[in-house]
């Protein structure tokens, strides 16, 4: 016979059928047992009546998490309102025979069953191949993967070609301190901050490009919104006019992709009381304004001219209750708090034509228009104190004759966490690290 998957049991409703499964929950009800059944379509309860004497034999040491492969006859649960479409809560698989594929091998340490387990990060992370089989934790990796199908099709959509960049580098991206360094046979490599420089390069010859790829960022601290590793959506266009260009580009992959999730993720969003922003146009705010109505609305005063990130906070309140928008640009940083590639405005160079994407709170986003005139950017690694010629394969980029253009990078994992208001970013990635967790 043929494995059903349990969704599609309700059209096979008088028919015996197979299903394969883990066990969620059981119950015993004098000589009835029930058992919920679950696969990578859903949920259904089977039913073993005493009439059925080998199946509860097979089904005596039967508990939650065992792989079970069942026959059974599919009905219509008692007490359905006529002409309502069938659905799996709506029937029930009365089982002929039942046999184990696998069981666990020790007590298991968290009850996955319930939706709400009631349990501290760390110990649903400490044992997380079991509580991913959790309904709503499941649920944001379901997402996850509508978001990652969504971003590379808004980008193909737009024109850009997917590439993938080395991930182990000759010389940290970003600049900071926040880089791993490893060993390299003979030498030491970088583990890529970002994948900014082969992205411009990739540019440079294919004009559009984006990328799906692991980051690595040694930030030292405890936060919600951080990790060691995480995935980004990146970037890069060229023959821009100027950033605006970069930001309309952005604003519609945002839009894209919270339009796929709403349509493809409804019962994954309903578990989590979720939703997503509908279509329309993000406010863009200078971050010198941004500051201003800070000062004024809450009485916050900020160091070094940046916002930090009570700042964005308060910015995205304000935003929302002025504009209806859960989504706001932050424009034109000062020079001295962004990366030396970032193109100096052309009406005060202590600014720069870049900008953050802030959305419900958090920044999910940082890109800008780019340096593409080799001797301006030498001239600006010199004014960041840095040595031109560790940056010479990245600035001969430029020697080729590369385009206006600009990019952003995009956090996925913050994308989620701010969908679905998780507290800590690590709920939305599979297997966080953080400066005390490598594993599991
Ligand atoms: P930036 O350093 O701002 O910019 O990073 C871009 C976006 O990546 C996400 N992000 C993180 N997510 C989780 N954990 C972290 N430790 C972490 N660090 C960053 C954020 C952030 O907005 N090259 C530039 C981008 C560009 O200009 O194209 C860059 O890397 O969502």
């Amino acid at each position: 016979m043929e494995r059903v998957l349990i969704k599609d049991a309700p059209k096979h409703i008088g028919e015996v059928v197979k299903l394969c499964g883990w066990v969620n929950v059981r119950r015993d009800h004098g000589k009835l047992v029930f058992l919920e059944l679950r696969d990578r379509t859903g949920t259904v309860q089977a039913i073993i009546l005493p009439d059925a004497p080998e199946a509860i034999e097979a089904a005596h040491d039967v508990r939650p998490q065992f792989s079970l492969m069942v026959e059974g006859l599919v009905k219509e649960r008692p007490g359905k309102a006529q002409n309502v479409e069938q659905t799996t809560g709506n029937i029930e698989i009365e089982v002929k025979s039942l046999s184990v594929l696998a069981a666990p091998s020790v007590e298991l340490p968290i009850d996955v069953s319930q939706t709400e387990m009631g349990l501290q990060l760390d110990t649903l992370l400490n044992y997380r191949t079991l509580a991913l089989r959790n309904a709503k934790i499941g649920a944001i990796f379901q997402i996850y993967s509508e978001l990652l199908a969504a971003y590379e099709s808004a980008m193909r959509s737009a024109g850009f070609l997917e590439i993938k960049t080395p991930k182990i580098l000759e010389a940290a991206t970003e600049g900071g301190a926040n880089f791993f360094k490893i060993d390299y046979f003979e030498r030491v490599a970088f583990l890529a901050q970002s994948p900014q420089f082969y992205k411009q390069a990739g540019m440079s010859a294919f004009e559009r490009v984006f990328e799906i790829g692991t980051v690595f960022r040694a930030e030292p601290h405890f936060t919600t919104r951080h990790v060691n590793e995480y995935t980004g959506f990146d970037a890069e266009m060229g023959f821009i006019e100027s950033m605006e260009d970069v930001m309309a580009a952005l604003e519609e992959a945002m839009f894209a992709m919270f339009e796929h999730i709403g349509k493809t993720c409804q019962e994954a969003l309903a578990l989590h009381e979720a939703s997503v922003p509908e279509r329309m146009a993000i406010p863009r705010i200078r971050l010198t304004e941004a500051l201003e109505i800070l000062k004024a609305e809450y009485g916050k005063e900020v160091e070094d001219q940046d916002i930090d990130s009570e700042g964005e906070r308060l910015i995205c309140e304000y935003v929302k209750k002025k504009y209806g928008s859960d989504l706001v640009f932050l424009t034109h940083y000062p020079t001295h708090l962004r990366p030396f590639y970032s193109m100096p405005s052309p009406e005060d160079p202590a600014y720069t034509e870049t900008y953050d994407l802030l959305f419900r709170g958090v920044e999910i986003a940082s890109g800008g228009q780019r340096i593409h005139d080799p001797k301006m950017l030498e001239e600006q690694i010199r004014n960041k104190g840095l040595n031109p010629d560790d940056f010479k394969d990245y600035v001969d980029i430029f020697r080729f004759g590369t385009p206006p253009h600009g990019g952003w990078g995009l956090g996925s994992e913050r994308i989620i966490q701010r969908i679905l208001d998780l507290g800590s970013i690590k709920e939305a990635v599979l297997y966080p690290r953080d400066v005390k967790r490598l594993a599991p």
